[in-house]
């Protein structure tokens, strides 16, 4: 039985990412900071799949915090297949000169600092395994800059520039290391950006059939279930009615 860690999965595509790969017969471990969710995740894999998991409840901003719950993991598996570094965030739609520093602070130490906490404490155990793999969720803001992205942008092609990295430095152990980049996909993503407004957050994907969480938990179990020797480095996907962050064919335009 395959393991499994995901960060971010009370929401959007790390739910659906640890439901995929529970509905697949392996063992899960989901990592959030709202306990309830993953209380309730758990119960539902649970009686789904009869799926094994462990609920580790802490923010991956909080260094101390991260690597002590992570601390759990090898009395819960004596290895690791699969990390999904997928937590992370948009705050604000800004002006690089009027955006909020708190907001920067956010996503630079949630999306990217994070992601190195979480990945620097797990390495351990993913080299006890036949065959790590690591997923990063990046962006297309990544890979193309938008106005007033600024700052999320940066933090996801950090991402970009980190998969890159732990594919050469751990070369020697067999990891497989995939950037996964998507485009405008309904999440609480928005909504989150936008502080709770929801009218905002609803106009993002209006006239359009944007991309599911689904469909990006689908697209990492099929990654996943390549030989072993395939590694996909990068991938990109948006809706069909998304070419990149600039041109979107929206019903009625
Ligand atoms: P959601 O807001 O639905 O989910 C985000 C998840 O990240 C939640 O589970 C949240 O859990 C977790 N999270 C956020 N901050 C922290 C933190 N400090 N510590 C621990 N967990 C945290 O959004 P998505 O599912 O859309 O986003 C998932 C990833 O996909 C993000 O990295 C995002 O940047 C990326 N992405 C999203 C796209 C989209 O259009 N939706 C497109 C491209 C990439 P909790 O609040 O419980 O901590
Ligand atoms: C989320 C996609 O285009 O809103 O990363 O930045 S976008």
């Amino acid at each position: 039985m395959k393991t499994v860690l995901v960060t971010g999965a009370t929401s959007g595509f790390g739910q659906a990412i640890a439901q995929r790969f529970a509905a697949g017969g392996c063992r899960l471990i989901i990592c959030g900071r709202r306990m309830e969710r993953l209380i309730a995740l758990q119960a539902s894999m649970q009686q789904r799949w009869s799926t094994p998991v462990l609920s580790l409840c802490f923010d991956v901003r909080n260094r101390e915090a991260t690597e002590q719950s992570l601390q759990q993991v090898p009395h819960f598996a004596p290895a690791l297949d699969v990390l999904v570094n997928n937590a992370g965030l948009a705050a604000g739609l800004d002006p690089i000169d009027s955006g909020s520093v708190d907001d920067w602070d956010q996503m630079v130490d949630t999306n990217l600092k994070g992601l190195l906490y979480v990945t620097r404490q797990l390495l351990p155990l993913l080299k006890q395994s036949s065959a790590p793999y690591v997923f990063n969720i990046g962006s297309t803001a990544g890979k193309y800059i938008y106005e007033k992205g600024n700052v999320y942008c940066a933090t996801k092609a950090a991402v970009a520039a980190l998969s890159e990295a732990m594919r050469i430095d751990l070369l020697r152990y067999g990891f497989r290391v995939t950037n996964l980049q998507p485009g405008l996909a309904e999440t609480e993503f928005s909504l989150v950006r936008f502080k709770g407004d929801s009218q905002r957050a609803r106009a993002v994907y209006e006239g359009l059939q944007p991309l599911r969480a689904e469909d990006i938990a689908e697209l990492v179990w099929y990654c996943f279930n390549l030989p072993p020797h395939v590694c996909i480095n990068e991938m990109t996907v948006t809706p069909t009615a998304q070419a990149n962050p600039f041109y979107i064919l929206r019903k009625g335009t």
